[in-house]
């Protein structure tokens, strides 16, 4: 096998030339790279192999690539080229495999894969390419059109054969279409001119013009044949039949116009053509993840703003009913007041006395139902908070939910959604599926009474240290009790002695003082026992709904820094390559 390539050529690559391809080379590896990282799973199978056969093929012999639809005269098209029945032809598509033919001294074939095999033939125009036949396009046989369409990468010029009899139909129109799509140089050839007279021919012309132009952008060179008429020419030295099958063009396209200088460009362009066919379709990959990203992103921060809000709320809350208790104290207070200004008097000297009566006094008239009335307002809050922690888990597993909704994951499952898609899915199920069963197993009953019993013991601890677990009742009577040894103690001593009477204003002065005193003092740690621990509730119930979905939280985090990342990278060699491409065309 004689094997002309690129690098072997070496010599007669231009210092230019040489660094366009080290740059070519250098953008393609930088591509294969990030496509890695974008992960093994997220780039089609296809893609990875269509670059690394891209990058092996730099180095190689021009690929002149002859597609078109089955049966309009590709195979005869190449004899014609060649001078001689090397092909295969005919009306039936019996084969089912890519051909290459190279120069070759001698006549030979070798299998070079499944279907592709490769022919050395003696042919002058070989020495400088490599042509290759396909199948071609064919909706009857899709294994032809899948073999020619995964050759079409490889290609550094592909000429399109249409035929006279059907121009440009649908398949061809969607074939072209995907040349174009990998930025391959196109050159369209309208075969079998001979079954057209001079008025058919101008119209199939402007057809094929026209609809080139629509699919392309730009009306590519066109060249009008008759392979069959070139072939029989050639054969037979028939100049005229030579000059009818209008074949001359497009040999001297390929054989001069088809220089050395433009055959290197073009095998510059092809591999650009891939890398940027390759980098529009994983920047959508990666743009179509990331407003999926940002969506999620966005539901994460609505359940953010409602637990800052639910913060917030119980905040206002917690105030409100800390002024209410504020008020049943001050209430205490004043009846307090009352209490000492009508009994430590010397007319209830009698009563001071009997101490056990005073007690039941103060109780029934100062302490009341005190104890009450404040675990009543401590209870109305834990109520509210439990039924807020509950809805806050509704709302979060709701907002979960639609975003694992089928619909959302519409137009990104299969190859473009890959591993990315998979993992965000399964971790939506997994967190999903903890929010719900928190939900499901939400006892209002039990969490109030866990809630009761924290707030109770944060009260005992820190605020009313001599209370324990006696309560707010018991606390008052055992100060009121304090209060009345002393008082009777002076009692005694003003039945005694008549000085004592006058210490009694005196004493009622200082019982009322203490006893105010003692309240505010109750009141500041009543408050901020209460207030410390529904913040912490709060912060605890926070943290609990954090952390069920942290892990959507962090994949939300890590994949948008990573793509945000993998579009940067992409985007920057998406212009490396565009200026690349017009360094190499100019
Ligand atoms: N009339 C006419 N028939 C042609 C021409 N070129 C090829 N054919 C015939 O069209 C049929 C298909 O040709 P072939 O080269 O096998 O087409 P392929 O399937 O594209 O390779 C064969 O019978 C050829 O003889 C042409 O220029 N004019
Ligand atoms: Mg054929």
């Amino acid at each position: 096998m004689v094997a002309y390539s690129l690098s072997q050529h070496k010599q007669f690559l231009t210092e230019r030339q040489e660094s366009l391809l080290a740059e070519v080379r250098l953008v393609l590896e930088q591509l294969a790279q990030a496509l890695d990282r974008l992960g093994s799973g997220d780039v089609a199978p296809g893609d990875m192999r269509t670059l690394r056969e891209t990058m092996q093929h730099i180095s190689e012999l021009f690929l002149l690539v002859i597609a078109g639809e089955f049966n309009s005269g590709k195979s005869t098209f190449i004899n014609a080229l060649l001078g001689a029945n090397i092909l295969p032809e005919g009306v039936t598509p019996t084969t089912d495999r890519i051909t290459l033919l190279r120069y070759g001294d001698t006549w030979q074939e070798n299998l070079l894969e499944a279907h592709l095999i490769e022919r050395s033939y003696p042919a002058d125009v070989l020495r400088q390419l490599v042509i290759v036949d396909t199948p071609g396009t064919n909706a009857v046989i899709r294994r032809h059109e899948e073999l020619t369409r995964d050759f079409i990468p490889r290609s550094d010029l592909v000429l399109f054969t249409t035929s006279a009899d059907r121009p440009f139909t649908e398949s061809e129109r969607v074939f072209l279409e995907l040349i174009k799509e990998w930025g391959k140089k196109i050159v369209l050839i309208v075969n079998k001119i001979d079954f057209l007279d001079a008025g058919e021919y101008e119209q199939v012309m402007e057809f094929v013009r026209n609809h080139a132009r629509d699919v392309l952008g730009t009306v590519p060179d066109v060249f009008p044949i008759s392979a069959r008429q070139a072939l029989r020419a050639r054969i037979s030295d028939d100049l005229d039949l030579w000059k009818k099958s209008r074949f001359a063009d497009v040999e001297r396209y390929i054989v001069e116009t088809l220089d050395e200088e433009t055959r290197i460009r073009f095998k510059l362009l092809s591999p650009l053509g891939v890398g940027q066919h390759l980098v529009k379709r994983y920047l959508l990959t990666v743009e179509t993840r990331l407003s999926t990203l940002r969506e999620d992103f966005a539901t994460l921060t609505n359940i953010d703003q409602q637990l800052d809000l639910f913060k917030e709320d119980l905040n206002n809350d917690v105030q409100y009913h800390l002024n209410e208790i504020d008020m049943i104290l001050r209430d205490l207070e004043i009846r307090g007041n009352r209490f000492f200004d009508d009994t430590i008097r010397i007319t209830r000297l009698p009563d001071l006395l009997r101490r056990e009566h005073t007690q039941e006094l103060f109780e029934r008239e100062v302490v009341g139902d005190i104890s009450q009335q404040i675990e009543e307002r401590v209870h109305t809050l834990i109520d509210w908070m439990i039924e807020k922690d509950l809805r806050l888990w509704q709302s979060t597993t709701d907002y979960i939910n639609r975003r694992r909704l089928p619909q959302n994951r519409d137009g990104i499952i299969g190859e473009v959604g890959g591993a990315f898609e998979y993992n965000r899915g399964a971790l939506l199920d997994t967190v999903g599926e903890k929010a719900r069963r928190v939900v499901e197993s939400y006892d209002r009953d039990i969490e109030a009474r866990a809630m009761a019993d924290d707030i109770r013991a944060s009260v005992a601890a820190t605020a009313i240290a001599e209370a324990g677990a006696l309560g707010l009742g018991a606390l008052l009577i055992a100060i009121f009790n304090g209060m009345l040894l002393d008082i009777t103690g002076i009692v005694a001593a003003t039945v005694l002695a008549i000085g004592g009477f006058y210490l009694l204003p005196a004493k009622r002065r200082q019982a009322k003082r203490a006893f105010t005193q003692r309240i505010d003092e109750l009141r500041v740690q009543l408050r901020q026992a209460i207030q410390r621990q529904f913040n912490s509730e709060v912060e605890q119930s926070i943290t609990r709904i954090r952390e069920a979905i942290g892990p959507y939280t962090r994949f939300v985090r890590a994949q948008r820094e990573h793509l945000t990342g993998l579009q940067r990278e992409l985007a920057e060699l998406d212009r490396t390559m565009q200026r690349l491409r017009v360094d190499i065309e100019t």
